[in-house]
C-alpha cells in the first residue's frame, strides 16, 4: 500500500472512498463535513439519518459508511475525531482508531484508493504535527487486503508542509 499526499479539496477526488471528519450527530457541520454534504447532496444526509435512527449517531473514534451521492467518490466514511483537550484524554488513541476503523470499512467495500482529510485538526483543535504523526503510523501499520493507495489530503498549507516533512523522513 502506497501513501501519497495531495493539497486541495477532498470532495474533488476520484477515489473509491473519501473520509469525512464528522461529529457524532452525523448530521453535518462546517469544515470538510460541510463541504462533503454540499458537494455530495441529499443522498448522503439521508443515509446518515438512517444510520442515526438505527444506532443513535457515531461515538468518537468510530466510523460509519454511506454512499458518495453526487461525489466522484463511490463511498464516504464518516468518522468522529477527538476534540483536543490537552493530550491526556486518550486523544491519540481515539484519533488512531478513526483511521483504523475508516480503513476497515473501506476494506469491507473492497476499496483500492482511500483519501483522508486531516481529522480533528480544524475546529477540534488537535495540534497538526501530533495529529499527522498519529495518522501516519495508524495508516502505515494497517494490514491491507484490497487497498493499494491511501491519500492524505491537506487543505491548509501548514498541514501540507507537516506531511511533506513526514514523507521525507520515511
Ligand atoms: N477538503 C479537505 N480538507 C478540508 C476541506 C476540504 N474541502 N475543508 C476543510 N478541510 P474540520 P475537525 C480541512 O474543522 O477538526 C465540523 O463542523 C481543514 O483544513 O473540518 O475534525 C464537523 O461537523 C482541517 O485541516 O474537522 C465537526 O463538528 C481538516 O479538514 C467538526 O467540524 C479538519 O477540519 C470536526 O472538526
Amino acid at each position: 500500500m502506497t501513501i501519497t499526499l495531495h493539497q486541495g479539496d477532498i470532495t474533488k477526488l476520484e477515489v473509491d472512498v473519501i473520509v469525512n471528519a464528522a461529529n457524532s450527530s452525523l448530521l453535518g457541520g462546517g469544515g470538510v463535513d460541510g463541504a462533503i454534504h454540499r458537494a455530495g447532496g441529499e443522498e448522503i444526509l439521508a443515509a446518515c439519518r438512517k444510520i442515526r435512527a438505527r444506532q443513535g449517531g457515531c461515538p468518537t473514534g468510530e466510523a460509519v459508511i454511506t454512499t458518495g451521492g453526487k461525489l466522484p467518490a463511490r463511498y464516504v466514511v464518516h468518522t468522529v475525531g477527538p476534540v483536543w483537550q490537552g493530550g491526556a484524554s486518550e486523544e491519540a488513541e481515539l484519533l488512531a482508531r478513526c483511521y483504523r476503523r475508516a480503513l476497515e470499512l473501506a476494506e469491507g467495500v473492497e476499496a483500492r484508493r482511500v483519501a483522508f482529510p486531516n481529522i480533528s485538526t480544524g475546529v477540534y483543535g488537535y495540534p497538526k504535527e501530533q495529529a499527522a504523526r498519529v495518522a501516519w503510523s495508524a495508516v502505515r501499520d494497517f494490514r491491507a487486503t484490497h487497498l493499494r493507495e491511501v491519500v492524505f489530503v491537506c487543505f491548509d498549507a501548514e498541514n501540507f508542509s507537516v506531511y511533506e516533512r513526514l514523507i521525507s523522513e520515511e
